[in-house]
């Protein structure tokens, strides 16, 4: 059988015999240790004068990891510029955030050549490649034109905007172009993908001859719907162990019986953290029933902070955070908790599980792990209540949960009483019909499909 080639613009520091982080990670690992193949991608080293041949590879049981190094221009063009100056907040509809120069996307399209060159000297003919994510919109486009012939396939773990959305960036024609040179392009929700099919046939004067094929740019590919999903036994089961229970524990004598709202996220405007802290202050200002009884906690540990819009957000947040405290804490009871740090994914687990309440508010968001963690980690006999962002792409498949306007505070608001009062019967209704969502489209689920379909053209 073919050998898998995963390319992700990261490759996740691994170690044999111990759990990945994150989705993406945890996802590929998988699929590689099953089958064996290569991962590639850059090394989160910036070294000037990089040659474009990856560095010596690492094996790791089966799975041989290949790097390269960028170089300041490199990152600061590719990665903090294009990527995520531009794509991210567009890709998200943050289109006020995002900055656009030719230069950036010129050093983009020169990275992802980058990338090409350096994965070219490792691959073989049958190799299949699975390239994740908007860093790589532009990978297939280059090994193409550097002579590969192999199947390629894209996955996109964020949104596709719609095309009013998308063209706000000029660069917008050649991208989808690029996109265009995979063989198979795989979104988290149908919307994503019609967007996409939107912008091939209205914008590009392509063709739709169905089952997810598109016509466009002399070249036929396909695009599918993959919702990424997550391990629903191991979840529960690393929120059950002792081991892991530490701080759960810690925490749960600390709350003195009071109810426990939680959100985890990356420090990201993306996520709505911001609208989310101004919805808890609504509902502690309408609902002055559950002061002293209920606390709110935040984790959100910082990322990409050497990006101006993720500075700002994160004193915007503590500016917020100290003003709520200040306006409702009481000498026994401080409302709202802030933490501004990382957590070993073991640990993290059983915190979903003691949280009565598991507030998950993204502005947009390709999927949303957070949310699907959260279900798969509740005790099936008192599970809390999911309150989700109807703009999160889990929103589609977590239906049971309570989908909420992440924009409307006192819709938001209106959602945490109803989380706090809701019966056990009902609970536990929304709760098995999540699961067995979860169960059905399982991480595994994921990536079989995409790599079947990648595998079967
Ligand atoms: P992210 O934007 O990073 O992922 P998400 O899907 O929520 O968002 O995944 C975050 C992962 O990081 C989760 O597995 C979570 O457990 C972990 N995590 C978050 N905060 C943490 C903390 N404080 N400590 C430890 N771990 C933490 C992108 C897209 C999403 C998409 C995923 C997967 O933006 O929309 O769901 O990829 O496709």
């Amino acid at each position: 059988m073919s050998r898998l080639v995963v390319v992700s613009n990261r490759v996740a520091p691994i170690t044999e015999g111990e759990p990945a982080a994150g989705g993406l990670a945890v996802g590929v690992l998988d699929a590689l240790r099953a089958e064996g193949g290569v991962w590639f991608g850059w090394s989160g080293e910036i070294a000037d004068g990089a040659e474009p041949l990856p560095n010596p590879g690492r094996d790791v049981g089966r799975i041989t990891l290949r790097t390269i190094d960028l170089s300041r221009r490199d990152y600061d063009e590719f990665y903090r510029g294009f990527a995520n100056g531009t794509l991210w907040p567009v890709l998200h509809y943050q289109m006020g955030l995002a900055r656009f120069d030719w230069t950036e996307f010129a050093g983009y399209n020169r990275v992802n050549a980058l990338f090409a060159c350096s994965l070219k000297s490792v691959l073989r003919p049958d190799d299949l490649v699975w390239a994740h994510d908007y860093h790589l919109l532009g990978l297939a486009e280059a090994l193409r034109k550097d002579g590969v012939e192999n199947r390629m396939g894209l996955f996109l773990h964020t949104p596709f905007p719609e095309p009013g959305v998308l063209m706000s960036v000029p660069a917008h024609a050649a991208l989808v172009q690029a996109m265009a040179a995979y063989d198979l392009i795989g979104f988290q929700t149908e919307p994503d993908r019609t967007a996409f099919a939107d912008y091939v046939l209205r914008q590009a004067g392509g063709a739709a001859p169905g089952d997810g094929r598109l016509a466009a740019y002399g070249r036929s590919f396909r695009t599918g719907v993959y919702p990424i999903g997550v391990h629903v036994d191991a979840i529960r089961a690393e929120a059950e162990a002792q081991a892991n229970r530490r701080e759960a524990l810690r925490l749960r004598v600390n709350l003195q019986g009071r109810s426990l709202i939680l959100s985890v996220d990356r420090l990201d405007y993306a996520k709505g953290l911001r609208q989310r802290f101004v919805a808890f202050e609504r509902f502690l200002a309408d609902t002055p029933a559950v002061h002293g009884k209920v606390i709110f906690m935040q984790i959100a540990p910082p990322s990409r902070s050497d990006i101006q819009t993720y500075r700002e957000i994160r004193h915007e947040l503590e500016a917020e955070a100290g003003r709520i405290n200040g306006r409702f804490a009481d000498v026994d009871w401080v409302p709202l908790r802030y933490l501004n740090r990382s957590f070993p994914r073991a640990a993290l687990m059983p915190l979903y599980a003691e949280a009565r309440v598991g507030l998950v508010t993204p502005l947009r968001d390709g999927m949303n792990l957070v949310a699907k963690e959260y279900v798969a980690a509740q005790d099936p006999e008192d599970p809390g209540v999911l309150v989700l962002s109807q703009f999160a792409g889990a929103a589609r498949e977590l239906d049971a949960a309570l989908v909420v306007n992440p924009y409307d505070e006192a819709g938001v608001a209106a959602a945490l009483d109803q989380a706090l009062a809701m019966s056990i019967e009902e609970r536990r209704g929304r709760h098995a019909a999540m699961l067995d969502v979860l169960r059905t489209n399982s991480l595994d689920a994921w990536r079989d499909r995409f790599v079947a379909d990648l595998r079967a053209g």
